[in-house]
C-alpha cells in the first residue's frame, strides 16, 4: 500500500519555496540563517540558507546550489531535502553529524527563480534565466555558460535564440554575478563546491571548459568513484562519473570549473535522477530515491574532503 508523500516527496511552486525558506530560518534561530545574496534579473531575491549545527571556531564551508537550470526540478528538490535532512538526522546520523561539526553548508535552494516560476506557469521545458536581450527577440541567457571559465567558446553560443547563450559577457547576469561574488568573498572558508542539476545520473568535476586535466583529477576521480560504488550498493543504481568534458560534453562558462579556477579544490556538479526515461519530468513519486541517493554522494564526497 502506498502510504501519502511528505512535502519533500512533492515539487513546490517559487512561491511555496520562499515560504520554506522563511519558515526554516525562522523554526530554527540558532542553526539557520537566510541571506540575501543578490536578486534575479525580475528582481526577486535570491536566498542562501546557511547552516551551522555546531559553534565550533574557523569551520570550512561547503556551497551547494540547485536550480541553475529552471526545468530540472528535482534539484530544488534536492536542496530542500539536504536541508531537512541535515536537521532532522544531525543526531542521529554520524555522516552528517560529522559533515556538520566539521562544516558550515550554504544552500542556494533556487539560483534561477524567474526561470523557475516561467516552468511552473509559461513553458515546463524552459531552462535559462528570463533576461531580455538587447540584440535579439530571443529571450534568457544559460547561467551554466555565463561564468568565467573559458566563456563562450566551443560549447556554447553567442546566439541567443539557442539554449546555451552565454550572455554578452560573463557574469551579465544578476543570477551567476551574485553567487560569484559570495564566492569571491568566501572562497577561503568554502572547500567544497556542488552544483546540482540532472538529468542523466553523473557525478562530474572539473573541467568541462576544456580537455586538459585538473592538477588534482585523482583526488576528484577517486572521490566521485567511491560516491558511485555506494549507490550503486545502496540504491542498485548506476551514475557515470568523470571530468565534465569528457563524461558528458565539452561547456565553458559553467559554475563548478569558475569556482574551482577560483580556488575551491573541490568542485562538483551532480546529475542526478533519471537516464532519461521522464528526463526533466521525473514523477514525484521518484523523489525520495533520487534525492537519497544524491544524499549519499553528498556525504560520501564532503567526508572525504574532511579527512583531507
Ligand atoms: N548539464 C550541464 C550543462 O550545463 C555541465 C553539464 C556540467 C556543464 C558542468 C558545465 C559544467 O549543460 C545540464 N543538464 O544542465
Ligand atoms: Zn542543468
Amino acid at each position: 500500500p502506498r502510504s501519502s508523500s511528505t512535502f519533500y516527496e512533492r515539487y513546490h511552486s517559487l512561491e511555496d519555496i520562499y515560504y520554506w525558506i522563511n519558515r526554516t530560518a525562522q523554526d530554527n534561530p540558532d542553526k539557520v540563517k537566510a541571506i540575501l545574496i543578490g536578486s534575479s534579473y525580475e528582481k526577486r531575491p535570491l536566498y542562501a540558507l546557511k547552516l551551522t549545527l555546531n559553534n565550533r571556531p574557523n569551520k570550512k564551508a561547503i556551497w551547494i546550489d540547485c536550480g541553475i537550470h529552471a526545468r530540472e526540478w528535482i534539484s530544488p528538490a534536492f536542496c530542500l531535502w539536504f536541508v531537512h535532512y541535515s536537521l532532522s538526522f544531525y543526531k542521529q546520523n554520524q555522516d552528517i553529524a560529522n559533515i556538520l561539526d566539521n562544516m558550515d553548508v550554504y544552500v542556494l535552494p533556487v539560483m534561477n527563480p524567474d526561470g523557475y516560476k516561467y516552468t511552473w506557469t509559461t513553458n515546463r521545458m524552459w531552462r535559462k534565466n528570463r533576461s531580455i536581450s538587447r540584440s535579439s527577440a530571443c529571450t534568457g541567457v544559460d547561467l551554466n555558460r555565463n561564468f568565467d571559465a573559458n566563456w563562450c567558446t566551443e560549447g556554447a553560443s553567442h546566439e541567443p535564440c539557442t539554449e546555451i547563450y552565454c550572455g554578452a559577457f560573463p557574469e551579465s547576469e544578476p543570477e551567476s554575478e551574485a553567487v560569484a561574488n559570495f564566492l569571491r568573498l568566501h572562497k577561503d572558508t568554502v572547500q567544497l563546491y556542488l552544483s546540482i542539476h540532472s538529468y542523466s545520473q553523473m557525478l562530474l568535476f572539473p573541467y568541462s571548459c576544456t580537455l586538459d586535466e585538473a592538477e588534482n583529477h585523482n583526488d576528484l576521480l577517486e572521490m566521485v568513484q567511491e560516491a558511485a560504488q555506494k549507490i550503486r550498493r545502496y540504491y542498485s543504481n548506476t551514475y557515470k562519473y568523470g571530468p565534465g568534458a569528457k563524461t558528458i560534453y565539452l561547456a565553458p562558462g559553467g559554475s563548478d570549473d569558475w569556482a574551482y579556477n577560483l580556488g575551491i579544490k573541490y568542485s562538483f556538479t551532480f546529475e542526478l535522477q533519471d537516464r532519461g526515461h521522464y528526463g526533466f519530468l521525473l514523477p514525484p513519486s521518484h523523489i525520495a530515491k533520487a534525492c537519497n541517493e544524491a544524499l549519499l554522494a553528498v556525504k560520501t564526497i564532503a567526508n572525504k574532503v574532511i579527512e583531507k
